[in-house]
């Protein structure tokens, strides 16, 4: 299935490029789904720039979009909302590299609060550089049904439980990923309960790796802008030690 990404996307913003952040847990699927529309854009002659942000640990998503040929720059050494600074940079260097005319962002999977540390500032100080894709945060099926009591199974510590709950509340596109591991009565049961948690937000399913339902999400990532909304709260002392059980 070929995804349309409207064609007009780079003079939608008038010479603007496009920033596009795809968060969520770790092992969500991020990687494989910036792949995913990394390659979408490129074939329709789209020049991308890609970001990630490995925490120091290991180099995979650098390495694994390097490898599909796409212009990439790594962010390490801290996750993106206390590293806004670096991600500029990051932007400038591919920038010269290549005029990227989209940008897409994958933070490390410990980390939220992006929309009030990088969108927001993204738009506020280089609002004439770029416009801001609304925030998509994927959820792996399986551990969204754990942590959410629909299914028996292992959960998380409650300050991990923390960070994971507050990605999903400042998602702009709840992305369920993995739609291909459920069948049809699961999946209603996870969007069931994901809107009862998280009202109001769009909430799409898709299989980033076998390729089900990308046009729908990558066409909103591409067309719609980020609303500007109210702040979210987040207690940095519970953030920095769910963080810490994770690094
Ligand atoms: N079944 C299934 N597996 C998937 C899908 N997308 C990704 N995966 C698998 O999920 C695992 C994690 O995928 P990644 O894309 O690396 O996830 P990530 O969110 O970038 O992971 P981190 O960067 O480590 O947080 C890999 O083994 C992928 O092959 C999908 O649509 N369906
Ligand atoms: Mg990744």
């Amino acid at each position: 299935m070929k995804t349309s990404v409207p064609s007009n996307l780079s003079r939608a913003g008038e010479g603007k490029a496009r920033y596009i952040m795809i968060g969520g847990f770790l092992g969500a699927g991020k990687t494989t789904a910036v792949g995913k529309l990394a390659r979408r854009l490129t074939d329709q002659g789209l020049r991308v720039g890609l970001i990630t942000n490995d925490q120091g640990r290991n180099l995979v998503d650098t390495a694994m979009l390097r490898s599909q040929g796409f212009a990439t720059e790594e962010i390490a050494g801290g996750c993106f909302c206390c590293r806004f600074n670096a991600l500029v940079e990051a932007a400038r260097k591919l920038t010269r590299q290549s005029r990227p005319e989209v940008f897409i962002a994958e933070p490390v999977g410990s980390c939220t609060d992006l929309v009030a540390t990088v969108m927001y500032p993204l738009r506020r100080l280089y609002g004439e550089k770029f416009t801001v894709a609304p925030v998509s945060v994927l959820v792996d099926p399986i551990r969204a049904l754990r942590v959410f009591g629909v299914e028996q199974g292992g959960s998380f510590s409650e300050k991990v439980l923390y960070i994971y709950k507050k990605q999903l509340e400042e998602a702009d596109l709840v992305i369920i990923s993995k739609c291909d591991l459920l069948e049809e009565a699961r999946l209603e049961r996870l969007r069931a309960v994901l809107a009862a948690r998280f009202p109001g937000k769009q909430i799409l399913a898709v299989s980033p790796r076998e390729g089900i339902n990308l046009e729908a999400w990558f066409g909103k990532i591409a067309s719609e802008e980020q609303a500007a909304g109210k702040a979210m709260e987040v207690d940095y002392t519970v953030y920095a030690d769910g963080e810490a059980l994770l690094g």
